[in-house]
């Protein structure tokens, strides 16, 4: 799995973002930052892969995704959530850190797990749920070097105000 090239993702772009989730259960929030990345054309992978459950293919996972010709890896999890630490730990790609509310404490837990890195390893940590932020972040960093996904990005900016205008608009004319 390491050692393999990334290929094509399922729209048929070359991947470049992992979406990595610690269960199958932390999929229905996950899915939004492959949405988002779908609507900025930038191919992305899905995965659980586990810390704490499969901790030999997460160091896999995270040792070749480079090489794979990833650029970044979003990671999500929730509980005790060391997933995206765990990466971090093994790449020196960026990881974006995806805190999900499950389980008793409602995601807080899961914050403080991904946000509260040591120095020199670094995990961009968006909200808890944030999972689209973790999406418009990979492609931010990407479009440092790639200009058409830069021109995407500015775009999906200018329509997200345009969608506020008309929102306002029909508010003052129903008020
Ligand atoms: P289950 O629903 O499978 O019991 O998982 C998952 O991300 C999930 O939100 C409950 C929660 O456990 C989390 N989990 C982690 C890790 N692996 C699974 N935090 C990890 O490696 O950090």
């Amino acid at each position: 799995m390491s050692g393999t090239a990334a290929g094509s993702s399922r729209t048929g772009l070359a991947v470049r973002v992992g979406v990595v989730m610690g269960s199958k259960s932390d999929l229905p929030r996950m899915c939004k930052a492959g949405e988002t990345l779908s609507e900025l054309g930038i191919g992305y992978e899905m995965r659980v892969i586990s810390a704490h459950r499969t901790p030999e293919e997460a160091a896999a996972y995270a040792r070749g995704a480079e090489e794979r010709g990833l650029c970044v890896i979003i990671a999500g999890a929730g509980g005790a959530a060391h997933l995206a630490g765990v990466m971090a730990a093994y790449t020196i790609l960026p990881v974006i850190g995806v805190p999900i509310a499950s389980g008793a404490l409602g995601g807080f837990d899961a914050l403080c797990a991904t946000v509260m890195m040591p120095s020199g390893v670094p995990v961009a940590t968006v909200a808890i749920d944030g999972a689209a932020n973790a999406g418009v972040l990979a492609a931010e960093i990407i479009a440092l070097s790639e200009r058409e996904v830069r021109e995407r990005l500015v775009k999906y900016r200018c329509s997200m105000a345009e969608k506020v205008r008309q929102a306002d608009a029909r508010v003052q004319a129903e008020a």
